[in-house]
């Protein structure tokens, strides 16, 4: 969703990124910030040339960490979702995630780079990632997790934040999703506060159609 929190539509290659600033780090805004304008300049036109991209974000944030001693330690997470023509492609590094609504059930397409498998319960988040994009000194490469599916009819694609997943239960985000689909990213970002998210929280909400 654009920042003016207005819904809009584009063809294909369509591309949404979100980039999680880590806590605890320096820079965390300039990291992300990094992440989805290199993501988003690659022009990735398939999974081969966005993981690409995403390792490119990584090394860029590198880059900015031995530009910068202020800057040491900063890093992001981020996922990604990319509808081609035909496919529908899935990238992600660290604990940002991408879900499908399926049934009405939440379905997670993205798999966290985190040890502990992830909790329902609110306020127990698993803080610990295991890869993210910088977040140290110096050039560790990243593998990030990528799943492809064919892209037929519509489907309604949740990219989100740890914010949101750690503080609204998956019956909630469904819901939420189903009634309102796209439109409903403001609501999930509300009902991730209210929970007492200390977080910031990002939500996109799209709904790709072939
Ligand atoms: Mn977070």
């Amino acid at each position: 969703m654009p920042a003016d929190g207005a819904s809009h539509c584009v063809e294909a290659p369509a591309l949404v990124v979100v980039a999680d600033g880590l806590g605890g780090h320096p820079s965390g805004d300039e990291a992300s910030r990094i992440a989805v304008d290199t993501i988003v300049g690659a022009r990735p036109t398939d999974a081969e040339s966005l993981a690409k991209a995403v390792r490119q974000a990584n090394e860029a944030i590198v880059r900015a960490i031995t530009l910068d001693a202020g800057n040491v330690g900063m890093g992001t997470t981020v996922a990604a979702v990319l509808a081609t023509d035909h496919a529908l492609v899935v990238a992600n590094v660290g604990d940002s995630s991408v879900w499908e609504l399926v049934d009405d059930q939440l379905v997670q397409l993205s798999t966290d780079d985190s040890p502990a498998a992830r909790t329902s319960l609110p306020g127990v988040p698993p803080y610990v990632v295991t890869q993210t994009l910088g977040g140290g000194r110096s050039l560790v490469d990243v593998e990030p997790h990528m799943l492809e599916d064919v892209l037929e009819g519509e489907r309604t694609i949740l990219v989100c934040s740890d914010g949101l997943t750690n503080f609204v239960d998956r019956r909630a985000i469904a819901t939420s999703l189903a009634e309102a689909g796209p439109a409903s990213a403001e609501a999930l970002v509300r009902l991730a506060l209210d929970a007492g998210a200390p977080d910031n929280v990002t939500v996109a909400v799209v709904r790709v159609t072939r």
